[in-house]
């Protein structure tokens, strides 16, 4: 990745703002546009920002991974977790809590700036990534377009063959996506797992797809062959892949850098935003060393804000914006209409004679597609479950057309923002995914495992999404280009613009949704 510039090559100023608040600071650093955060949304504004010749610094709390530890390796691997797994965590909360009921999977680690972070809710809890790159260094890369009938359920305002013609290509090509080989995948023992799940979804009557990746499956091929250093074949993913996968550090990130006028800032927590008299904004940063200790308080202001901290960090730095008064004319819709995309995970105990293999690959290439079904529409994605051992089990995480949504609030006692998601709204997701898998268990004669979710017999993983959508939706909270409505200037680019479901895995949507607003925006909003 090519090295990060300082601010002061680039010509970032220390400037007075005369007419900021008496509140605020004499004087802040000042680039035209800040990005809040690396992922996906942040990663195509910045990018597109760049290339438009405007100076643009962004912030991300998470560190640049980019330096091997002392094993040699960047990240470490989902069966050997360190310190490097998870953000500030003393132990690892993986999805998988269990194998047998024994606590197999988990172990204690140093409190670290991790790539991986678990945040609790009360009844929910989700993953992001934490690094230059977001949710793209931990995902399963499964680079979907959804159904576009669907999309256009969920975005009716937006221009569908606009998207479909122009924004989702777009996407796909800068985000380096590929599909697996069909004939390497008919043969090859590192997905067998994908290839019982089928049979199993055929016996049933249920169509299964292939889902396209961004992770090399040329560099796959040679990672089987024994040519190439292992990562999907090697265990690596939920902590980060040191080889194949095009996370966004190498893809938009690096064409952001190469245009000369992107700084991207690391391990700076991005803790306020308010409004300068003169129309600017002043973005307050906590700067943390790694052991979480804030070793300096820094402001920057801005005359172009983009919102990409996700769809956890944007909602909650808006939220608490306008509910302590810094942003007071944000609208209610703000914090509101956020989704799990419908996540439930479980999985099947298969016949003996139905094996999934001791090696498997740890990108998922398939999903079984039941979306069609008006009665009960679930996207499956068939996942791997890379023990090193033959296990039989069949693991998915389902994606259901659960329309249940929650909002974020701000609770003045301690200046938190807590997601007000209930027990029940999961059950909901649980009922669809049970539904369709009752189906498969029954034309199979297979049942249930009770013993991946934690201690007891919890068949349904409900109490944690991998996809959270919303909170900052689009035509609501913003206009239908993500221009945040009561601001001119300010914008959300990233996941929180999608209202809580989009029937697929979903950063394909979001880099597009994110084009489409960059378009828009740098033709209107940035000229003379
Ligand atoms: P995201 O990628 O989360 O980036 C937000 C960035 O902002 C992060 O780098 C944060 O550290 C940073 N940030 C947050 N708050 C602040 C703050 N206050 N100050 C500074 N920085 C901040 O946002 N999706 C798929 O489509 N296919 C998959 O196969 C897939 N698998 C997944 C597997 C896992 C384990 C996980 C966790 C997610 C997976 N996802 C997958 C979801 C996907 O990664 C996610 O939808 C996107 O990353 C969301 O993109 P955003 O731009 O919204």
């Amino acid at each position: 990745m090519a090295a990060l510039q300082t601010a002061a090559a680039l010509g970032f100023t220390r400037v007075g703002l005369q007419s900021a608040r008496a509140a605020e600071p004499a004087a802040v650093e000042s680039a035209p546009a800040v990005v809040v955060g690396s992922g996906y949304g942040a990663a195509v504004a910045a990018l597109r920002l760049g290339q438009a010749g405007i100076r643009t610094l962004v912030l991300e709390m998470g560190r640049l991974w980019n330096t091997p530890g002392q094993d040699g390796k960047v990240f470490c691997s989902v069966l050997s977790p360190d310190q490097r797994s998870m953000w500030f965590h003393t132990r690892t909360e993986a999805p998988l809590a269990s194998f047998l009921w024994l606590d197999v999977v988990n172990r204690d680690i140093s409190p670290y700036p991790g790539v991986l972070d678990r945040v609790h809710f009360d009844h929910m809890s989700v993953y992001l990534g934490r690094g230059v790159g977001g949710g793209s260094l931990v995902n399963g890369g499964m680079a979907v377009t959804p159904v576009q009938s669907y999309f256009a359920e969920q975005f009716p305002t937006v221009d569908v063959s606009e998207m479909y013609g122009t924004y989702f290509p777009r996407a796909r090509s800068m985000l380096g996506v590929n599909s697996v080989d069909p004939a390497w995948f008919e043969s090859t023992q590192w997905y067998q797992f994908a290839r019982t799940s089928r049979k199993a979804a055929a016996n049933t009557g249920l169509k299964t797809t292939f889902v396209p990746n961004v992770y090399d499956f040329g560099y796959m091929q040679q990672e089987a062959a024994g040519t190439a250093t292992r990562s999907a074949l090697g265990g690596e993913v939920i902590y980060g892949n040191n080889h194949g996968k095009k996370s966004l550090d190498k893809t938009y990130l690096a064409a952001a850098l190469g245009t000369g006028n992107v700084t991207i800032h690391t391990l700076e927590k991005v803790t306020g935003i308010s409004r300068a008299s003169d129309g600017s904004y002043v973005v307050t940063a906590d700067r943390i060393d790694t052991t979480g200790a804030v070793v300096e308080t820094k402001q920057y202001g801005c005359t172009y804000l983009f919102l990409g901290a996700g769809s956890v960090g944007t909602p909650e730095l808006l939220v608490r914006a306008r509910d302590t008064g810094t942003l007071p004319d944000l609208n209610a819709y703000v914090g509101a209409g956020w989704g799990t995309n419908g996540n439930t995970m479980l999985g099947r105990a298969n016949h003996m004679w139905d094996t999934v293999g001791a090696d498997q690959s740890t990108m998922p290439v398939m999903g079984i597609d039941d979306w069609a079904n008006a009665d009960n529409p679930v996207f499956a994605e068939i996942a791997p479950l890379p023990m090193g051992f033959e296990h039989w089990v069949s693991l998915y995480l389902a994606i259901t057309k659960n329309p249940e949504r929650a909002s974020f609030t701000y609770d003045p006692s301690d200046g938190s923002v807590k997601l007000g998601w209930t027990a029940a709204q999961s059950a909901v997701s649980v009922g669809m995914a049970k539904k369709l898998f009752d189906r498969i268990n029954a034309a199979n004669a297979t049942i249930y495992r009770y013993d991946l979710f934690g201690s007891g017999s919890k068949v349904f993983a409900d109490d944690f999404t991998y996809h959270p959508l919303g909170g900052c939706v689009l035509g609501r909270a913003t206009d239908d280009y993500g221009r945040v409505k009561g601001y001119s200037r300010l914008y959300v680019t990233d996941g929180s613009l999608v209202p809580g479901s989009i029937g697929v895995n979903p950063f394909v949507t979001i880099t597009a949704l994110a084009e489409r607003t960059m378009a828009r925006v740098l033709a209107e909003d940035t000229a003379p």
